[in-house]
């Protein structure tokens, strides 16, 4: 069942109204906050774990179990920290830049009662270069809240005292990796640590951190407000809520949406983007989750529920529930050699498989889109993906290298048909 209007949180997030802090409360945030935070900070945190939130940034952890790791009583005298993901660098997503547009308040207040259910002392709100405007908005909406006491010292009246940080990066993708978004918060190159220690053990300046993406953070308050089970009716079990779908490509009206989880694709496109450019038939691929997840062929998406589960039934995932549609013009192994020159433009280098690895596989992509390679070629690409995937200090690595694990599984037949007419051009030529 598709969402109503009124079981939508982001009521603001196509700014037909203000993005300001009176327009944001007449719309409900900011209402009685110091309430929200007088449930005390158990109650808080077991809200959001019935609530069935899992992490909206890529790789749905649970979030209240994620908060539920930052430690109750401080050691060493050490504060604790939130710092928020808006580093919203994967290709095809722009859902955390709509809320920050246009609804920055229900980010700053989410930061207020997250960082006050971890006992964080400050939130850092980590926000892409590019996005400079955005983050003007959003500076500007933290000063409102200060300037109102909603932010600060005793917070919303709270008795809690509680800063908000905004933090421009300078557009390296890779800050958006949690560990290298601390070292880069901490004025080091963005290189990701290893894990564990986790954040919540020893995050920034070495201190307890929680790092949230900025759609979990912007629902939490709304979540508190209506209910975890008001939440947890949305979707299915494993995969609540509403969600933020930012659908781009071959559509015929690309959009950002709030619907429920596990929406089945064929509603999502159908009822938000006016269908398929030329008809369903004219489907070729999506990639439903950002780029870093593996393509999904027409006939295996159409049907599929748009969640964690569903997606990875089908051999992929929700990542950042950037969908990405493909139609039948599209040179798709062009399309995923951009993507792997991506990755390899992207590598911060400092592991062997990943710095080497996304250039040769890069390369190899390339002579594959030219015909130019032999049929061997393919198999040995597919190998040197599985010596990368799985073995690099972060993330990255894998995500290069399943857009060419999906490209193989699912279009080998084309990349075999360039190679052939090459070889009979070159046979022809001599
Ligand atoms: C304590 C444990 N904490 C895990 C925490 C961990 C992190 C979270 C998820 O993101 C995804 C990928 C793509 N004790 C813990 C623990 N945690 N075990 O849980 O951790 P992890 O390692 O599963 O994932 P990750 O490296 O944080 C990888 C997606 O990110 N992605 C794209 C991202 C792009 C955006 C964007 O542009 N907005 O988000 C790239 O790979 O889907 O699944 O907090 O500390 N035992
Ligand atoms: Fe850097 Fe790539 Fe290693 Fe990640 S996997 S730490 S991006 S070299």
């Amino acid at each position: 069942m598709a969402l109503q209007d009124k079981d939508r949180i982001f009521t603001n997030l196509y700014g037909y109204q203000s993005w300001s802090l009176d327009a944001a409360r007449a719309r409900g945030d900011w209402d009685n906050t110091k309430a929200l935070l007088e449930r005390g900070q158990d109650a808080i945190i077991q809200e959001i774990k019935d609530s069935g939130l899992r992490g909206r940034g890529g790789a749905g952890f649970p979030t209240g179990m994620k908060w539920s790791f930052m430690p109750k009583e401080s050691r060493d005298g050490r504060p604790s920290f939130l710092v928020i993901n808006a580093d919203e660098s994967e290709p095809g997503s722009c859902k955390d830049r709509e809320i920050i547009r246009h609804d920055p308040h229900k980010l700053i207040e989410g930061a207020l009662v997250a960082g006050f259910a971890m006992r964080a002392r400050a939130a850092y709100i980590y926000i892409r270069g590019e996005y400079i405007r955005e983050a003007e908005t959003l500076q500007a909406a933290v000063n409102e809240a200060y300037a109102a006491g909603l932010v600060g010292k005793n917070a919303s009246g709270s008795g809690y005292d509680f800063d908000v940080f905004v933090h421009r990066g300078a557009g390296a993708y890779i800050c958006g990796e949690e560990t290298a978004m601390i070292e880069s918060i901490e004025g080091k190159k963005g290189q990701p640590r290893l894990k564990p220690p986790f954040p919540a053990g020893a995050g920034l300046y070495g201190c307890p951190t929680t790092v949230n993406n900025v759609e979990s953070i912007a629902v939490a308050p709304t979540i508190l407000r209506r209910g975890a089970s008001w939440f947890s009716s949305f979707g299915r079990e494993n995969n609540k809520g509403t969600k933020l779908f930012q659908i781009s490509g071959h559509v015929n009206k690309p959009c950002v949406v709030e619907e429920e989880m596990s929406i089945p694709f064929s509603e999502l496109i159908e009822k938000h983007c006016g269908g398929i450019r030329g008809g369903k038939d004219n489907l070729l691929a999506v990639i439903p989750g950002g780029s870093s997840v593996p393509l999904v062929p027409a006939e295996q998406i159409w049907d599929a529920p748009m969640d964690f589960d569903g997606l990875r039934a089908v051999g992929s995932g929700l990542g950042t529930a950037a969908v990405i549609v493909m139609d039948k013009s599209t040179d798709i192994v062009r399309a995923i050699s951009r993507l792997s020159y991506f990755y390899k433009h992207e590598s911060c280098g400092q592991c062997t498989p990943c710095r080497e690895g996304t250039g040769w596989m890069w390369r190899v992509m390339e002579r594959l889109r030219e015909g130019d390679a032999s049929v061997d070629e393919i198999d040995m690409l597919w190998n040197v993906t599985k010596q990368v995937e799985g073995h690099t200090i972060c993330a990255l690595g894998d995500a290069a290298a399943w857009p060419i694990q999906g490209l193989i599984r699912h279009f080998r037949p084309e990349i075999e048909r360039r190679i052939a007419e090459k070889g009979a051009m070159r046979e022809a030529a001599e």
